[in-house]
């Protein structure tokens, strides 16, 4: 429990220091990820340089961040989640590089740097997107295992988070769907596979990573669920109010695609009400933590009122 003892024994609650958690996290990551991979100049150099160069070019690191922090409200060392939250930014990178590619979003930004296409040409940003996701299981596969969860129910989460059912069916959908007319309920189907997926699936492998109980895993899923489907809402508001130089890619873009959003769906104001409804219900699934979900508490918190 965080806080500080008076002479009387009570405590006083002090804010969880999201700022430090999120810079330790972050250093931690990246310094597994460059262990992880293959050095830039391994032959052939190409194909590790365009991995590292989108894996390093400034993500927000959100995903390794909920696996970080599931694993410490299940009582877990950070440091024995780094395998899973590595293996996750491995499957988020190689998605974006795949998304902005010409046969998709067509994106010449990401992370505020040029698209890996731009810089490396597209066969080489399809591999490096293959790289990345066939990494992410190598990575994966390191992992140390716990008494509940043996190295199958790893592979299997995040192979079917990101499988064709999941991730990849967002993808579809999204691509299927653009230009025609989306009702709410096509619209979740495909945010809750596009991206609610990965972050549900980040906070079960950190819930995992900490031999969770059942009972705590199925807080995460709904903690997951929920801060999955906000995040995306709160995505498609920023495309709308933010310029690219804050958001570091090309804003707008939804509405220059006839993409069905949230905002384009039901307006800005319903939106916003709309992710704070889903950030109270992931709220409340973390009440069994008892206190102890400090961290992902603030993340929640931050990605319902971040900017970028
Ligand atoms: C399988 C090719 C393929 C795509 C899957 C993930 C995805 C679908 C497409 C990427 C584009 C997109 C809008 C995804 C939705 C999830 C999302 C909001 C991604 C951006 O995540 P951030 O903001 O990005 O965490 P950074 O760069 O900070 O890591």
């Amino acid at each position: 429990m965080s806080g500080t003892a008076t002479r009387t024994g009570a405590r006083h609650s002090q804010p969880f220091d999201l700022g430090s958690f999120l810079e330790n996290g972050t250093a931690l990551v990246n310094k597994g990820l460059d262990r992880y991979l293959p050095k830039a100049t391994a032959k052939p150099a190409t194909i590790h340089a365009a991995m590292r160069y989108s894996l390093f070019a400034g993500g927000k690191r959100m995903r390794p961040a909920l696996v970080l922090a599931a694993a410490t409200a299940c009582g877990g060392d950070p440091a024995d989640a780094l395998s899973h939250a590595c293996a996750v930014e491995c499957i988020h990178t190689y998605s974006l590089i795949h998304d902005d590619l010409p046969a998709m979003d067509n994106d010449d930004f990401r992370r505020g740097k040029p698209t890996n296409h731009k810089v490396y040409g597209e066969g080489i940003a399809i591999l490096a997107g293959d790289g990345l996701l066939t990494q992410a299981f190598e990575i994966l596969a390191q992992a140390d295992t716990t008494k509940r969860y043996p190295m199958k129910d790893l592979i299997l989460e995040l192979a079917k988070a990101s499988g064709s059912l999941q991730l990849i069916a967002g993808q579809v959908a999204d691509l299927e769907g653009e230009g025609k007319p989306i009702d709410p309920a096509q619209l979740r189907y495909i945010h809750e596979r596009k991206t609610s997926a990965l972050l549900c699936c980040s906070v079960r492998l950190g819930g995992m990573s900490a031999n969770c109980t059942p009972d705590q895993l199925a807080a995460l899923t709904a903690f997951g669920y929920n801060v999955g489907l906000a995040f995306q809402v709160i995505d498609d508001i920023l495309d709308v109010t933010q310029t690219s130089e804050q958001l570091g890619k090309t804003a707008g873009k939804d509405q220059a695609a006839a993409k069905a959003t949230y905002p384009a769906l039901l307006g800005l104001d319903e939106s916003r009400k709309i992710a704070t409804r889903l950030t109270t219900k992931a709220f409340n699934a973390l009440k069994p933590f008892k206190g102890k979900a400090a961290a992902l508490e603030a993340l929640a918190r931050y990605l319902l009122q971040r900017d970028r």
